[in-house]
């Protein structure tokens, strides 16, 4: 099977550290595409930089080849809904894959993010996808997502250190790790922490082939049908959605 993981910001290094965080966990046959949004914010750290990033997202998904599933590497899991209704594949958020990892190993897990408006956001996810009364903490560390690849600030030491204070003021018994750019922390946390630490890009993958693999697709009846046919005018007259749908898409399209 084909997963596409879409990194929504424009950042390649990024795409290259997900990239591989998801090959190293990708079962014998599935092949993951890493692709880089063309469109938006180096880092996504905000409404606005998720809002301007979907249209980068859309430009993934409807602009072929296909894939079995796809999934939104970016821990505000921006445009997932939306990305929902262009495709019958279907498409997991990073922060709502590693929230139901979570739950499957522990009864409290706290999340550990980037910034404070970010924490915010993050929280926001907790309700709209009914974890509160598993997720007991969102942690911020006011390290900007960038910096996370950066080894002189020093982002591991100041994320280790919120993840022990996760686990003893929390009561948390595992941890999120709240950004994509994370990905490559998860075994140097776990190994110290000595408790499960998930990360979402890889949740995301062996989510993507246990439903690929059970045969399921995205329910087109409900919010969740392809969008109307209608009129798009302005800067989006091309994204009307039957001038956009891919064609491959439109050969599987359920009516
Ligand atoms: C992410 N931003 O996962 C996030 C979340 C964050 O560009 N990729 C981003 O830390 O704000």
């Amino acid at each position: 099977m084909r997963i596409k993981l879409i990194n929504p910001n424009t950042t390649q290094s990024m795409t290259d550290l997900i990239g591989d965080a998801a090959r190293s966990v990708a079962a014998p046959g599935t092949e993951i595409l890493a692709v880089t949004s063309r469109s938006g914010a180096a880092s996504i750290e905000g409404h606005y930089d998720e809002a301007m990033s979907i249209i980068g997202l859309v430009d993934e998904i409807m602009d072929g080849p296909a894939a079995d599933a796809y999934i939104i590497a970016c821990f505000g899991d921006p445009g997932l809904l939306a990305a929902r209704e262009i495709t019958g594949a279907p498409v997991f958020g990073i922060a709502e894959a590693a929230m139901h990892a979570a739950t499957f190993v522990a009864t409290g897990f706290s999340v550990v993010t980037t910034l404070e408006r970010t924490r915010i956001i993050a929280e926001q996810l907790v309700r709209n996808y009914g974890m509160e009364h598993h997720c007991r903490r969102v942690r911020a560390t006011d390290v900007p997502v960038l910096e996370l690849e950066k080894p002189e600030s020093n982002a591991r030491a100041i994320i280790l250190a919120e993840c022990e204070r996760a686990l003893s003021e929390d009561r948390s018994e595992a941890i999120v790790l709240g950004c994509a750019g994370m990905a490559d922390l998860a075994h140097y946390l776990e190994d110290r922490l000595q408790v499960p630490v998930i990360d979402g890009v890889v949740a995301g993958v062996k989510f993507a082939e246990a439903i690929v693999g059970m045969g399921l697709k995205t329910s087109k009846r409900g919010d969740l049908a392809y969008p109307l046919p209608k009129t798009y005018r302005g800067k989006l007259a091309g994204y009307a959605p039957d001038t956009r749908l891919a064609s491959t898409e439109k050969s599987r399209k359920v009516s």
